[in-house]
């Protein structure tokens, strides 16, 4: 049996997407520019399973894994692709569980359907962070589950075996199952430009990971699921009024943005980072119905973090995803001075200690 295993990082994005043009295919109003994390993986395993094995229908628990069984509908009704997750420690419910399952298998078949792959396939796959709490767990997964199911169609051992119109091609196809996905197949800094005006939308590395070292500290105040998913946070933004000003502003900030990173100006990187959160933040709580992702705590942290900045104890920028979780993007050399000082302020759920990183891993297992 031959199984391809995947690793993918997450990535958190610096100019963030928020609010799309379509969702199949998935085209975003505004660029995006994110880094690449090093630590933060999803690990998918894919192997193509014989028939007999795959017509056995009824999902199950077994241990803490959880599996269902879904039709091929694409190849044979008689067929099932069998998906697995093994949730982190802090757990899903089970009803987030067959959401996300589902929403695996729909990946599974669009692959299938895009490359000609013709078996049912066995997908186990985990993340060694909480997922569904802001802190892109699905762009690390779909990443995973995209690279390891074309690995298994396509026969391919290692991720350095992909060429550059291949790699592009798998980004384009993961953000299908999640749109940040894209962005994780390739490491440093990454963008992925607008669709707005017929452009093509296309996902590039724009900086390896060693043209800026940086570090990214998640200081973890809640683990408890959001309560309004990013999917429906993007169809919600268009109905505030502050969201056509942040698309005009996008590209602008998009060239400001890379420009920085060209010329390895943090401090005016860290800036445009913070405005362009607090943009997504406002857009997010002027939306009807309002979505409120940031707590009093994210806000409490954030306010702290600016004054320490103000100050000169350290120079370190807040971004905050789709939760009330807070990234601190800093120089990798601050990292463990500011996690001090930030545990002898603030009582914080988990810190989760990362970096830049340089894009997905790949292996091909016989047994
Ligand atoms: C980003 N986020 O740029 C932004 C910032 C969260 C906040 O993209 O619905 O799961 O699959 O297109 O990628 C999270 O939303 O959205 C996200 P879909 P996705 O990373």
């Amino acid at each position: 049996m031959i199984i391809y295993e995947a690793v993918a990082p997450a990535n958190i994005a610096l100019l963030k997407y928020w609010g799309r043009l379509s969702l199949r295919p998935r085209r975003a109003a505004t660029p995006s520019l994110s880094v690449t994390l090093s630590r933060s993986v999803s690990v998918t395993r894919v192997e193509a399973i014989p028939e007999q094995e795959a017509t056995i229908k009824q999902g199950g628990h077994q241990a803490k894994q959880v599996t269902m069984f879904f039709p091929c509908a694409d190849l044979s009704p008689n067929l099932y692709d069998r998906i697995s997750y093994l949730p982190h420690d802090s757990g899903m419910t089970n009803q987030v569980d067959s959401q996300f399952l589902a929403k695996i298998a729909q990946q599974v078949q669009f692959i299938r359907r895009t490359l000609g792959g013709d078996s049912a396939v066995s997908v186990v796959t985990e993340n060694n962070f909480p997922v569904g709490v802001g802190l892109a767990s699905s762009a690390s997964g779909f990443a995973a589950l995209t690279v390891a199911t074309a690995a298994c169609f396509w026969g391919v051992a290692e991720f350095s075996d992909f060429d550059q119109p291949s790699i592009h091609k798998l980004a384009m196809m993961a953000k299908e199952g999640s749109g940040s996905a894209g962005r994780s197949l390739f490491g440093g800094f990454v963008s992925w430009r607008s669709s707005q005006n017929g452009a093509k939308g296309s996902i590039a590395q724009e900086f390896p990971a060693h043209h800026m070292p940086l570090a990214d500290t998640i200081f973890v105040f809640s683990q408890q699921p959001k309560k309004v998913s990013s999917s429906d946070g993007h169809q919600l933004a268009q109905t505030s009024q502050l969201y056509q000003l942040r698309v005009q502003r996008s590209e602008s900030r998009f060239i400001r943005m890379r420009q920085a990173l060209l010329t390895q100006d943090f401090t005016h990187l860290g800036e445009l980072m913070e405005q362009d959160a607090i943009d997504m933040h406002g857009i997010c709580l002027t939306s009807t119905p309002p979505v409120s992702y940031l707590t009093e705590d994210s806000l409490k942290f954030m306010n702290w973090l600016v004054s320490q900045r103000n100050t000169g104890q350290f120079e370190a920028y807040f971004t905050v995803d789709a939760g009330p979780n807070v990234h601190v993007i800093s120089k990798v050399e601050d990292q463990s001075d500011i996690i001090n000082r930030v545990l002898e302020v603030f009582q914080v759920e988990s810190v989760i200690v990362d970096r830049i990183g340089s894009g997905p891993r790949l292996q091909r297992i016989t047994n």
